[in-house]
């Protein structure tokens, strides 16, 4: 061999090994997502994506707030207080103190998903649902019966006179929750007629209703015609506001804009109260989640979601509801939320309570609002 041969091969190998060098640094990089394959599907998370912590719903945050838990309803198991057991499941045995079994926590993943479900598109009766699904409680209530729920969350539906979407859905949401391994319950919050419908007011209602019932550390606000259609896409209480409904159906799976906060979202309790809950002025339909989002905006905090492949939702067809027509003065509401903020939500919240029923799938809370007491205040 000459010397240009020999040169020539060692400038060969030097950019084999330098191309490697950076292939390995770029593809290895931590923010450039894994590659998971989930049931033939290649999915690319985004940029920043923890896999682990999404599937694991878990913070720092939720760790100290366990820690200070106080047990609410008697008889039920309390969570461990040691974080170091709650990070390492598997070996914790069941503790007995004060004639109460302390369960260990549920392990970080929960271990029965199956990823993209089959929906069901018919229910029966609340009692056929309440048989396909053990142990659920009377009024929608659900622990894991073998390991302590790293979350307790109220779901909270705003509702009005669309039992046949609220019978699929809770078809659908049962199985999923206990798979899911939350401590969980179920508030239909049912607006009395007359009057407009007021989502918002609704959840806030829910909201409240929920927390007097039980330490909630979150709320999942969830519309009546929206059915998950991935049971990775997790019921956890969240670091930072989530919105889960990102992909549906009617919007061929796509986020029809940025910003969109509607449909189903999930909050911490923290959060909510910080941003002073939902606005009451939304009577009929449109601007309320908008005006949500730019809350949230306005404390600094940051609206979050699921990747697109878990975050999918079908939505029930229907026609327009009747007392929830086009609420024309979204626009200009929507202009004064900075101002409205500190007055107008949970602080100024007025309703009467007209019936509470347990059902064996949800507690139903009937609830009047008068426009009138609201745009007053
Ligand atoms: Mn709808």
């Amino acid at each position: 061999m000459d010397k240009c041969t020999k040169i020539k091969i060692f400038n060969c190998l030097l950019l084999f090994c330098a191309t490697n060098f950076f292939l390995y640094r770029y593809f290895s990089r931590p923010d450039t997502g894994p590659l998971i394959s989930v049931r033939n599907t290649t999915i690319k998370y985004f940029k920043g994506f923890n896999f682990s912590q999404y599937l694991t719903g878990i913070d720092s945050r939720h760790l100290t707030q366990v820690k200070n838990y106080s047990n609410l309803e008697i008889g039920t198991p309390s969570p461990s207080t040691d974080i170091a057991s709650l990070q390492n499941t598997s070996k914790t045995a069941p503790v007995i103190s004060n004639a109460t079994v302390m369960l260990p926590p549920c392990p970080l993943v929960p271990p029965r998903l199956n990823g993209p479900l089959a929906t069901y598109s018919q229910a029966g009766t609340y009692e056929d649902i309440r048989a396909e699904n053990e142990g659920l409680m009377p009024g929608g209530r659900y622990k894991p019966p073998d390991c302590t729920a790293r979350h307790r969350v109220a779901i909270v539906i705003p509702y009005r006179n669309r039992e046949e979407h609220l019978k699929i859905l809770l078809r659908n949401l049962h199985p999923m929750l206990a798979r899911q391994q939350l401590d969980y319950g179920i508030f239909v919050i049912d607006q009395a007629l007359p009057g407009k419908f007021n989502r918002a007011m609704l959840m806030n209602i829910g909201y409240t209703e929920a927390m007097k019932r039980y330490d909630y550390q979150c709320a999942i606000f969830h519309d009546v015609d929206l059915i998950p259609e991935n049971d990775r896409n997790i019921y956890s209480c969240p670091e930072m506001p989530r919105h889960l409904s990102a992909a549906i159906d009617k919007f061929n799976y796509r986020l029809p804009y940025d910003g969109i906060y509607g449909g189903v979202s999930a909050i911490n309790k923290e959060h909510f109260q910080l941003i002073n809950g939902f606005s009451n002025m939304f009577f009929g339909w449109g601007g309320e989640d908008d005006d949500m989002a730019s809350r949230i905006r306005h404390k600094g905090l940051k609206i979050t979601r699921y990747p697109m492949e878990i975050a999918r939702y079908r939505m029930i067809k229907h026609s327009k509801d009747s007392g929830n027509e086009q609420n024309p003065q979204r626009f200009a509401l929507l202009k004064t939320t900075s101002q409205r903020i500190e007055t107008d939500g949970l602080n100024s919240l007025v309703y009467s309570v007209e019936k509470v029923e347990a059902l064996p799938t949800h507690l139903r809370i009937v609830v009047l609002i008068n426009e009138k007491d609201i745009i007053k205040s």
